[in-house]
Formats: structure tokens, sequence, C-alpha cells
């Protein structure tokens, strides 16, 4: 890392809220440099909530947010905020930013917002988010909230860079239950039927319900690996306790009641992966309705997430808490479960993987430049002078010379590989990638 970039490093572990903005840009425009200081930022994460807010457009996401950060901050929790995409630069983004300025105390930094966009982020948007996420969290925001339109399957990506997802469900509108688009249903942790002060609430989350229900008896939430469980009895008996429960007030909490969570949250709460018996036993006797813990085979088991219903007017800041509540329990639910490592680890394959995916994908578009570009390539196949697998061969065995050179050399001492690519005959970094990076700081917006 060069001496400007440890400076910056220094700044921003040292609270400046310009050198966070100014970490982001470097992130989402790929400048070089910008791996080594990712790289840096790793050991000072992991103790930031990341809570990703998804749904359709005009959903309420913005509003909710908003809100969310407000009350937030009134817990003296520090908040950042970034909103992916907004529907509308000048407006989604710009209000939100406005409202919390307006909402926030003045000279209030510590709710500090940021879009990002697939036009503004070279490479892949969600790796972007992610390292921006992991520069806020280094900061030292304790609640960091990823805002995005839950359009396509990057938007789903991104969204699950976060801990905990909850899905604003919008009552009527034709965005009826069955209409949503399955990905979306499945993310979800947390539904929030948002909008609640509308005519046919009542029926979405009923609708919810049905599906979370018959989702219980099929399957645990969002992890695939089936980690803690895919088939489920005392899912589908959480179910039918909500169903009892009925609708009350603005809570229809499939793993949620109304018992009194808040009051023991900060006697429940463990941010400690290694020690989590303690607090097995505290959780069990506050929740065993919502989320019961059995003994099986001599290992604590929790029982698998029962995705909470939570109904909102974001408008007027009804339900937050509940929805406060629900991200808490649900972070809790992650440690206590184990699934937190298990989604951490199966998070950094991942980011391996897409990490490796992009450094070889540039390259071979190095390697195909310098062999005079994949046009010139493509006209002499056309002419017959040559073929795709003569030239696929060509080309990966370049890439292999030059990977050679650098072999891997193990986890424990590992060359500081980002700075030696910069020296390296075939750097990635080419120059016209650094001459379109330029600062967007302007974009930045905090409070
Ligand atoms: N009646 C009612 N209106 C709401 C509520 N929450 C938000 N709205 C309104 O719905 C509109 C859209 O709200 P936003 O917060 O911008 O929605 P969004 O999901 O962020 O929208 P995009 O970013 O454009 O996808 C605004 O006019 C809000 O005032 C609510 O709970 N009840
Ligand atoms: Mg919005």
């Amino acid at each position: 890392m060069n001496a400007s970039d440890e400076s910056l490093l220094e700044s921003l572990l040292a609270g400046e809220h310009r050198a966070l903005a100014r970490t982001i840009s470097k992130i989402e425009n790929r400048e070089t440099g910008y791996q080594s200081l990712v790289s840096a930022l790793y050991s000072h994460t992991g103790s930031a909530d990341v809570i990703g807010i998804t749904g359709s457009p005009g959903a309420g996401k913005s509003t909710l947010v908003d809100k969310l950060a407000e009350a937030y901050r009134a817990r003296n929790d520090t908040v950042g905020i970034i909103a992916i995409d907004p529907s509308s630069p000048f407006t989604g983004g710009a209000v939100l930013g406005d409202r919390i300025r307006m909402a926030s105390t003045v000279g209030d930094m510590d709710v500090f917002v940021r879009s990002m966009s697939a036009r503004g982020a070279l490479g892949g948007l969600s790796t972007a988010t992610a390292d921006a996420v992991k520069a806020m969290d280094a900061f030292g925001k304790d609640k960091i909230i990823i805002e995005t339109v839950g359009a396509g399957q990057n938007e789903i990506d991104i969204v699950q860079t976060a801990d905990t997802v909850a899905v604003l469900v919008p009552p009527g509108s034709g965005d009826d239950v069955q209409t949503l688009k399955a990905g979306i249903l499945e993310i979800a942790d947390v539904f929030i039927v948002n909008k609640a002060d509308r005519d046919g609430a009542d029926r979405t989350v009923q609708e919810l319900r049905e599906m979370v229900h018959l989702g219980e008896g099929k399957q645990t939430s969002r992890d695939a690996s089936g980690h803690h469980g895919v088939m489920s009895s005392t899912g589908s008996s959480t179910a039918d306790i909500n169903r009892q429960d009925g609708h009350t007030g603005t809570t229809v909490g499939a793993g949620m009641d109304n018992r009194g969570h808040a009051q023991t949250q900060t006697e429940t709460e463990s941010e400690s992966e290694s020690e989590p018996a303690a607090d097995l036993t505290a959780h069990q006797t506050e929740t065993e309705t919502s989320n019961p813990i059995t003994k099986d085979n001599n290992h604590d088991t929790v029982s698998p997430w029962s995705k909470p219903i939570i109904e909102t007017v974001a408008t007027e800041g009804s339900g937050i808490e509940t929805a406060i509540e629900a991200f808490a329990e649900h972070r809790r639910y992650l440690t206590q479960s184990g699934e937190k490592a298990e989604q951490a680890r199966q998070r950094y394959a991942e980011e391996i993987r897409t990490l490796l995916r992009e450094e070889i994908d540039q390259r071979i578009e190095t390697e195909l430049n310098a062999a005079g570009g994949v046009d010139t390539l493509a006209e002499a196949v056309r002419r017959g002078e040559t073929d795709p697998y003569t030239i696929m061969n060509e080309v990966v065995n370049s890439v292999e010379t030059c990977l050679d050179e650098q072999p891997f050399e193990g986890v424990f001492d590992l060359p500081d590989y980002t700075d030696q690519a910069d020296d390296d005959c075939c750097d990635t970094r080419s120059s016209d990638m650094n001459d379109t990076a330029s600062s967007n700081d302007d974009n930045d917006r905090s409070s």
C-alpha cells in the first residue's frame, strides 16, 4: 500500500467521514491500490450488523430506511446506508439524504448515506457493495443498511451480502404474494408489509403467513446447505402458534412475540461466536415458543428461523421498533445457530471465487489486447487463418506463464499479492482503467 493509501486508511479508522467517502469512491472506481486498501480493512471488520432492505419500486424502502436510521440513532447506534441504484438518483437518493438531514440533529455525522449504481461501479456491483460494507464496518458503523430494488439477480446478489434481509411487500396493487419473484421471497429473513394503512394489508399478511407456513414445512430460510436441518416439524408448529396469535397490532410475528424481547436483548445479545452456550440458555427461556432450542445428540440445536411478518406504516414511523427487534432477533439466531459462521464461510468462499474470476478475466482481456484485440483475432478466424481453439490455447498458455511466475505459496505466508501485481508482467490495471477512475466524492452525502 502506498503512503497516501496508508494515510487514507488511518483517517478512515480514525472516524473521518471524508476518508470513508474517498475509500468507497476508490472501491467503486477500482482505482489503483483499492485492492490493498480493502485487504487492510478486513482485520477491522466484523462488528457491524448488516441489514438489507429490498422490495418493488415504490414499496416504501427509502422511507423505511430513513425511519430505521432515525430509530437506531435514537439508540446511539451509528448508521451507514448504501442505496443501490435508486430508481431516480434525483429523487430517490437525494430525497433520502435530505430526509435524514432534516430528521437528524444538526451536525449529526453518524448517518452516512452513500448511493452506488451499476453505472458507477466498474466490474461487479455486488463485489463493490460488499467492499463498501467492509469500509463502513471498519469505520465503525454499528448498523449498515443496504437498500435495493428487488428487480433482478444482481440485486438479489447484492442484498445477500447482508446478514439479515427484509423484503418489503406492499399491500394490494397487483403485488400479491403469488406474483412476487420467487427469488425475492426465498432470500427474506423478515417480511415487512409496509403501507399497512392501505386497504388489503390484512390480506397480504394472510397470504404471506400461509406462504411462510407452507415453506416451513419444506425447508428453512436461505441457508441452502441445510446447515441446521432442512425438514422441520418445529418450523410448522411455530407457524401454528402464530396463527393462534392472530393479527394483533402491527406484529404478526412468525418468529416474534409480544413478550418483551426488547428488555431481554441486552442480556441475550451475544457477539461472540465462540461461546454461544451461555446465551443459549438465556435465549431459551425468553423465546422458547418462537425459536425453540432442542437437545439433539448432545448438540445444542436452534430450530430453523421462522420468518416474521411485520406490518409498518413507514410514513408514520409505526412498526419500526418491531422491525428493529426482529432484526436483532435474527442476528441472535444467526449467532446461536452457528449459521452466522456458516454464512460468513460461504460468503468468503464466494468472494474468493468472484475475485479470482474477475482477476483472471482481466488477465485474459490483457492477453487478448496484447494479441491485437479480440476483433482482430475474430477477423483472422473469419479469414480462415486460425480457429478459436488455437487462439484460446495460446491465450491460456500466456496467462499460465504469468501465473507460474507468481506461485501460490499457501495461506500463511501469502505474498502481498495486490502490490506485487502492480509491477507485474500480467498487471490487469491497464492505464485506460485508471483513466476512467475519477473520484465521485461529490456524490457522497453525509448529514
Ligand atoms: N400510505 C403510505 N405511503 C407510504 C408508506 N411508506 C412510504 N409511502 C409513500 O410511498 C412512496 C414511495 O416511497 P419510497 O420510500 O420512496 O419508496 P421506495 O421503495 O424507496 O421507492 P424506489 O426507491 O423508487 O423504489 C412515497 O410517496 C412515500 O411517502 C406507508 O407506510 N404508507
Ligand atoms: Mg428508494
